[in-house]
């Protein structure tokens, strides 16, 4: 698990990060609170956090509030690790966000347990996280997460004026699937399309599983007429790779797909949402297996 050390002293910055990589902790370190903020800036920033009281600029107690007021709501494990002693120090930090005190100077057994115990908190978060936002079967993100990044992915492309679309995509005649090969085997029919819609977009692109069988992507920088070109490939991919079961058995399958682009500054995610899915219900009716904008 990574590790970000704060600290102003090159001295206890070496030894800390010596001390944690023997425990098999990979040390980050910065020597004052805005190199920190800039290192925990990123989507995937270290959650365990070993951070100085006193600093030149920004002090910890300073830093930590301003972990705990960030908007995304990243989850930080904060072990204060500092030269000041007694009750008030242990009250003002853990009042500013702080999990864990330690004075300094320390017993390394005793920093290398309360280590133990932030990092199973920062493991529990984590499982915590991955079960609010992903769907068990396909891992890709839930009806929850994908109507909150349909809100943020909204705001943001009216914000840049960018453009932004939205496909809405149902698996042709699934009842029959099931129906014909078992639930067993619709199930590894879903987590196939997932496969292929993930093989065939970008990394910013966002896939979510909005209900049985029927999935939302959404495209950001990306009008109607270029995702219309990406939702051909993944319609043809899916129609030409049937899902393969076992040595003997494959199952074709077949998707309509809707797309609906962001018009105005007005746009809501249902509004959204319900063009892309008129546009799938067109796609149904003329014949499936089709893309219809
Ligand atoms: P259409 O082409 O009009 O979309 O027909 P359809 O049969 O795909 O549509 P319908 O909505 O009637 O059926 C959806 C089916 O999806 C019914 C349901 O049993 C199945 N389904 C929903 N969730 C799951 C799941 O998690 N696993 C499996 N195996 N099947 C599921
Ligand atoms: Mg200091
Ligand atoms: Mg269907
Ligand atoms: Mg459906």
């Amino acid at each position: 698990m990574d590790i970000l050390i704060v600290d102003d002293d090159p001295i206890t910055r070496l030894a800390l990060c010596a001390a944690v990589e023997e425990w098999s902790f990979v040390p980050l370190v910065a020597g004052n609170a805005e190199d920190a903020l800039r290192l925990l800036s990123g989507d995937t920033p270290p959650h365990l956090l070993i951070i100085d009281w006193s600093m030149p600029g920004m002090s910890g107690p300073e830093l930590c509030k301003k972990l705990r007021e960030r908007p995304d709501g990243q989850f930080f494990y904060i072990l204060m690790l500092t030269g000041k002693d007694g009750n008030d120090a242990v009250v003002e930090a853990m009042e500013s966000g702080a999990d864990d005190f330690l004075s300094k100077p320390f017993d390394p057994r005793i920093l290398k347990v309360r280590l133990g115990a932030g990092s199973r908190i920062v493991r529990l978060e984590q499982t915590l996280n991955q079960l609010a936002s992903r769907d068990a079967l396909t891992q890709c993100w839930n009806r929850r997460m994908i109507d909150e990044l349909m809100s943020s992915s909204i705001a943001e492309s009216n914000r840049k004026g960018t453009p932004l679309t939205l496909m809405v995509i149902d698996i042709d005649h699934f009842k029959n699937v099931n129906d014909t090969y078992g639930h067993a085997s619709g199930d590894i029919a879903l987590k196939h399309t997932v496969d292929i819609l993930n093989q065939n977009l970008r990394e910013y692109d966002q896939v979510g599983r909005y209900g049985g069988e029927e999935f939302v992507v959404l495209l950001p920088s990306t009008d109607k007429s270029s995702a219309w070109g990406i939702a051909e490939r993944i319609r043809s991919s899916i129609q030409y790779s049937p899902a393969i079961i076992s040595d003997a058995e494959t199952i074709p399958l077949t998707v309509s797909i809707g797309l609906a682009e962001v018009r105005n500054g007005n746009e809501t995610p249902l509004s959204l949402f319900e063009r892309a899915d008129k546009a799938l219900y067109t796609a149904k009716q003329k014949g499936r297996n089709r893309v219809i904008f």
